[in-house]
């Protein structure tokens, strides 16, 4: 599967502003595997695909996690958009052609995070968060210099500010993102 392909795909499925944050994260997906050693070309497509389900409703996401088998958690029942994850690693195996588990993994887990992630899953979930094109956010410059030179540091800083947020607006926090801080807090 070609990159350039991937890209004209997800310039059809997305709105220019989310298609132009796709764009961030492949860019800052690919300096964080160089930096850390992981393999560049699967942190580009993880990076391109992460958000391909991004456009979807809730009733549609609804039903394809039906399609697909996927379980829903109550917290992706309380909040439907967070099924945009494990539908875009559906579709990125179903309609791109991926394969690779690591990188359907590190799309999976691209909003809660998991305990133990692989380091490309660390790489997107980061990336995710940092990419230039998102609007600033609290201690960003903080996060950008730990995601490159202490990526675990990186992907708690990232929890503790989005459970802060959430618990801000009142959210309901998915038991997964609660227990991926606990994990990222106990090892930092
Ligand atoms: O799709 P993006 O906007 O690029 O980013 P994302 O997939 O990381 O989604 C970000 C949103 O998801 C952000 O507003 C925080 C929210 N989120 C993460 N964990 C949880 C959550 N929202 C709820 N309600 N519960 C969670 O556990
Ligand atoms: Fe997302
Ligand atoms: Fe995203």
């Amino acid at each position: 599967m070609k990159l350039e392909q991937l890209r004209k795909s997800m310039k059809m499925v997305l709105k220019e502003t989310r298609y132009q944050h796709v764009l961030g994260v492949e860019e800052v997906s690919v300096d964080l595997a160089v930096i850390h050693g992981c393999n560049p070309r699967k942190a580009a497509i993880a990076g391109i695909l992460h958000d391909c389900a991004k456009s979807l409703s809730d009733e549609e996401l609804l039903s394809e996690c039906m399609k697909y088998s996927l379980p829903i958690s109550e917290g992706e029942r309380k909040s439907v958009y967070l099924l945009h994850a494990k539908v875009g690693a559906a579709y990125a195996k179903d309609k791109y052609g991926v394969e690779d588990d690591d990188i359907l993994n590190a799309i999976t887990y691209h909003t809660t995070g998991r305990q133990g992630m692989s380091l490309l899953e660390k790489i997107v979930f980061t990336a995710d968060y940092i990419e230039p094109n998102r609007k600033p956010l609290p201690r960003i410059e903080e996060i950008r210099k730990a995601a490159y030179d202490y990526l675990d540091l990186a992907v708690y800083l990232i929890l503790e500010n989005t459970l802060d947020y959430l618990k801000s607006i009142g959210a309901f926090i998915d038991t997964r993102t609660n227990e991926t801080y606990a994990y990222y807090k106990n090892i930092i």
